[in-house]
């Protein structure tokens, strides 16, 4: 029988993550699902659990001792996964530099990297005891190039791409992979996140265009996973056919 891996996602209970979550079940992962929105990770649970046996933890990625402890609380068979899938992180805001709001500056450093970092913390030290493992890191276009008014969040997804790379270096003699996946623009609610619930500047990141979906950066998370033991995908930008480059997308109309 082949055994069944353990996959851990952060941001689990919508968008890219959720959607990993459902493909991942399909395809005989177990899982850990994390977010701070409990009722949509027991309804995720709920629908999954026909597929796969799921765990769910509700914690703040900013929170280091809420990390601990929910990772704590698991049990010794599930506390180091096989795979950790840090994907929990979001924009807010979209403005020039100099108007930019300092609460927003802190959401984007703190979840996007301090949390992840804090996520990592917890588990690469069981994965190195092991060595073995699998860490997946969601980076973005905005981590490769700055554009107009992404300036904190282009930082963000900047340290997200320098730890990937950190990682792999001083994870390499243990044996664990490290993939950073960027998307380009993914409809996700990542627009209505980072406009604060105006849904006609969210819609508009999209007009005339065709983005990508949750479910086409699940597909390309579960191929990185899936390869042999002696590959490692380490860095991917996958775009909309749509875009070019961050600032470049055709649109129709
Ligand atoms: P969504 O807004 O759809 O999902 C974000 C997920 O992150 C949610 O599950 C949310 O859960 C979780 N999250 C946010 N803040 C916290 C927090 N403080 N603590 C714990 N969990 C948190 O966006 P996406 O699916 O699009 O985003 C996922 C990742 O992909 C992010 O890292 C984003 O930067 C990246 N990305 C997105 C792109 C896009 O165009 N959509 C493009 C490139 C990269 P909850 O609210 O329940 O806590
Ligand atoms: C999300 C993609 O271009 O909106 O990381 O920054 S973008």
């Amino acid at each position: 029988m082949i055994k069944r891996r353990k996959a851990l996602i952060t941001g689990a209970t919508a968008g890219i993550g959720e959607a990993t979550a459902r493909l991942l079940a399909k395809n005989g992962f177990d899982l850990v699902l994390t977010g701070r929105r409990n009722d949509r990770l027991q309804q995720i649970k709920e629908e999954l659990s026909a597929d796969t046996s799921i765990e769910i933890l509700q914690f703040d990625v900013r929170d280091q001792k809420a990390v601990n402890e929910a990772i704590d609380s698991l049990s010794e068979e599930w506390k180091i996964p096989d795979v950790l899938i840090n994907n929990a992180g979001n924009a807010h805001g979209l403005d020039v530099f100099h108007e930019g709001d300092v609460d927003d500056w802190e959401a984007m450093i703190d979840i996007n990297v301090k949390g992840l970092l804090y996520v990592s913390k917890k588990i690469t030290p069981g994965m190195v005891e092991r060595k073995s493992g699998h860490i997946i890191n969601i980076g973005s276009i905005a981590g490769k190039e700055v554009y107009p008014k992404g300036n904190v969040y282009c930082a963000s997804k900047y340290a997200v791409d320098a730890l990937s790379e950190g990682m792999r270096i001083d994870l390499n003699p243990y044996g664990i992979k490290v993939t950073q996946i960027c998307p380009g623009l993914v409809n996700t609610e990542f627009s209505k996140v980072r406009f604060k619930g105006d849904m006609d500047k969210a819609d508009n990141v999209y007009k005339g265009m065709v983005p990508l979906y949750g479910e086409d950066i699940a597909e390309i998370i579960l191929f990185c996973v899936t390869r042999p033991a002696n590959v490692n995908i380490s860095d991917m930008v996958v775009l909309p056919t749509a875009q070019a480059s961050a600032t470049i997308v055709n649109r129709e109309g």
